[in-house]
């Protein structure tokens, strides 16, 4: 008898451009093990799940996909600071890291979160009122301090092909791009760091259970079934990359649920840390469970003020758990 993921597998297509990507992700792959990189795969974002298969009408996942990409250099109106997946891409680079940032499409990415799209053009000066051949735009003197780091951070990653785009939309999509990204990552074993930060749909309507063209009010309220996403941790963990530092996070709105839902996790996949957070404080403070410990990560009122991420010390702890991970395994 086939398992619930298998049977999802079998049963739900992969997105369009699904070949495009793999081949995208097998030679990014490629060359970063080439280099003896590490390499980390951030997911960014919530899934949905579409109501009809020509989708009109879809149920989302709460996040904005700050955790995976965010930094917040600057804590001034010219930047935009949500997003915790995009926050975690840039300080993994700073680690010298390989980045796979696999994100919900439209979420919050790498470098380019740091400005919302007006303030990004507030930042710019046009040299003539009326266009022209000669005309020529320029970054405005006080916003220099501003885009220079970090546009200079997104050339030294883009040049180096540090960093693999992929995104996602349903969670259908994300099933199948964490499985390919998993059997190219395979490969880096011990070297290779899951980071799952993408808020993933719990329930969905299977395939063949969704009506094919848009539900129709003047039919009445529909009664939508829901039913339960396979749990993807169990074959990532035990099948597709045995050998890699796997961290999840856990996200509550019962304080009291927090920790033993973590050890919850960590018990059933055996793997090596839960990041757990509350909707309302991620931004500020997120525990670290292991199998054995608990402990906070907390950024206080100043360090927010200054501009310190807490994505900053996350990243740094996992970092350094990660170095002793392989070391212990290098020593055994
Ligand atoms: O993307 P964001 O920065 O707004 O939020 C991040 C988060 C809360 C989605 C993430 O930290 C998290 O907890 N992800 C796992 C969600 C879950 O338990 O399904």
């Amino acid at each position: 008898m086939s398992s619930h993921w298998e049977e999802f597998f079998a049963t739900h297509l992969p997105p369009s451009d699904f070949e495009d990507n793999r081949k995208l992700l097998k030679e990014f792959c490629e060359r970063q093990n080439k280099l003896q990189n590490n390499i980390v795969l951030i997911t960014s974002g919530g899934t949905t799940i579409p109501l009809e298969h020509n989708t009109v009408r879809f149920v989302d996942n709460f996040s904005a996909g700050t955790r995976g990409s965010s930094k917040n250099l600057y804590r001034s109106s010219l930047l935009n600071i949500q997003n915790l997946g995009s926050a975690s891409a840039e300080y993994f680079l700073e680690h010298s890291y390989a980045v796979i940032f696999m994100h919900r499409q439209k979420s919050l990415e790498p470098f380019t979160r740091h400005f919302n799209g007006q303030q990004f053009f507030d930042m710019l000066e046009l040299s003539d009122r009326e266009i022209g051949p000669s005309s020529t735009i320029s970054v405005k003197p006080d916003s220099v301090d501003v885009l220079a780091p970090i546009l200079a951070k997104y050339k030294r990653a883009a040049e180096a092909k540090q960093i693999l785009y992929i995104n996602f939309t349903s969670v259908v999509d994300y099933m199948w791009l964490l499985r390919a990204s998993c059997e190219c990552l395979a490969a880096f074993e011990k070297r290779a760091v899951l980071y799952l930060a993408a808020a993933v749909s719990d329930f969905y309507i299977p395939s063949d259970k969704m009506p094919v063209h848009k539900i129709q009010s003047g039919e009445g309220a529909p009664t939508i079934s829901l039913q339960l996403v396979p749990k993807i941790l169990a074959p990532l963990v035990s099948l597709w990359v045995p050998n890699a530092f796997v961290v999840s996070f856990k996200l509550e709105t019962d304080e009291n649920l927090l920790i033993a839902k973590s050890r919850e996790s960590l018990n059933k996949y055996k793997h090596k840390l839960v990041i757990a957070n509350i909707l309302q404080t991620r931004k500020n403070r997120v525990i670290f469970v292991t199998p054995t410990t608990s402990y906070e990560v907390v950024l206080t009122r100043e360090q927010a003020l200054s501009g310190l991420e807490i994505e900053e010390p996350i990243v740094a702890d996992v970092v350094r758990k990660h170095d002793e991970f392989v070391s212990t395994i290098e020593h055994q």
